[in-house]
């Protein structure tokens, strides 16, 4: 892989961000989807790479853009394959709350699960709980063993939880533990990505979210030295087999980190679209807007954060007209 990419996508992350960011508050989560979405493939065809999507909007015949098995690229340099998320968190941004991501994850052909658009348990750490916990063991059981690890009580931690029916149980156990909760109504990369920064506060993503989501976070997390940990869960036959065509011989198995991301390479840029613990959302002011990235490699460890200050005037296809 080219370290050369790394710098490329973040220009793909603003683009989405850019455009998507119009549509904060406005209560169309589609149409801020496909803004993002075409945005993405717009820049996408000026990247000089041989570029697969392996995760991506849907397939051919549901998706127009940016579908799986999509071609991305000028179709010169490294061959690689790669998984999108041009909005994630739609709803986020149709109700202008918090933590909306556009975002890339890059890696060697071959190496990341092609998780199918279903839901996956999760549990993310940032690296000082690395190895320490097990999506196997009790609530109870993991939150003591990320508090020994991070030196602070159970009582300190912050767990972040999809605010789903399905957690009910959950979000009573991670209370009866002591620990403390954020309770959030979408994003569960950013919650995943935001165990590996101190300064976020968070420091475990525990719960069901999306299959796909849960390949992005292992990117982010293996670029910081973190760890997630998934199990798949397909609600019926149809779902199974789905993991079947998609090369998934163990749809129960736990899923590691190798089994997400493999190899020792793989890059991740995220660009805010709505204010996050990490990364601040979209501004505009007249001609201008800034776009705050996070862009990083596993290979080298460097993450970097980009302030992106773009020119409207320059960049007209950004201004939406309503
Ligand atoms: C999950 C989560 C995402 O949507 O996919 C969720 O991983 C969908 O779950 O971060 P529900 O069916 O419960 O809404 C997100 O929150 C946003 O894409
Ligand atoms: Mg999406
Ligand atoms: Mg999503």
């Amino acid at each position: 892989m080219e370290r050369s990419l790394t710098m490329e996508i973040v220009r793909v992350t603003e683009a989405a961000a850019l455009k998507s960011a119009r549509w904060m508050g406005r209560g169309k989560k589609e149409e801020a989807d496909d803004a993002a979405t075409s945005a993405m493939r717009d820049v996408f065809d000026t990247i000089p790479m041989n570029g697969r999507v392996v995760i991506g909007e849907g397939e051919k015949d549901e998706a127009p853009m940016l579908y799986i098995g999509e071609e991305l690229g000028t179709g010169t340099g490294p061959s690689v394959d790669v998984a999108v998320d041009p909005l994630e968190g739609t709803n986020i941004v149709a109700q202008g709350t918090w933590n909306a991501l556009a975002v890339i994850a890059i890696a060697d052909h071959k190496k990341l699960l092609h998780a199918p658009d279903m839901y996956m348990k999760k549990i993310a750490v940032g690296p000082e709980a690395v190895g320490k916990v097990d999506i196997n063991a009790s609530t109870a059981d993991n939150l003591q063993a990320v508090a020994e690890a991070k030196n602070k009580a159970v009582e300190d931690l912050v767990v972040i939880v999809l605010d789903r029916p399905r957690h009910k149980e959950l979000i009573e156990e991670i209370r009866e533990a002591g620990a403390r909760i954020k309770l959030i109504s979408d994003g569960d990369v950013a919650a995943a990505m935001n165990t590996a920064f101190d300064d976020t506060g968070v420091d475990l993503l525990l719960g069901i979210g999306g299959a796909p989501e849960g390949v992005l976070s292992a990117v982010a997390l293996k670029c910081l030295g973190g760890e997630i940990q998934g199990k798949l869960l397909p609600k019926d036959e149809a779902e199974r087999e789905r993991c079947t065509k998609m090369g998934i011989v163990d749809a129960d198995k736990v899923l590691y980190m190798e089994d997400l991301c493999g190899g020792d390479d793989a890059i991740f840029a995220a660009t805010g679209v709505t204010d996050g613990e990490l990364l601040q959302g979209v501004q505009f002011k007249g001609e201008k807007a800034t776009t705050e990235t996070v862009v990083m490699r596993a290979k080298s460890g460097t993450v970097r954060f980009i302030d992106g200050k773009h020119s409207l005037e320059k960049k007209p296809n950004y201004v939406i007209k309503s």
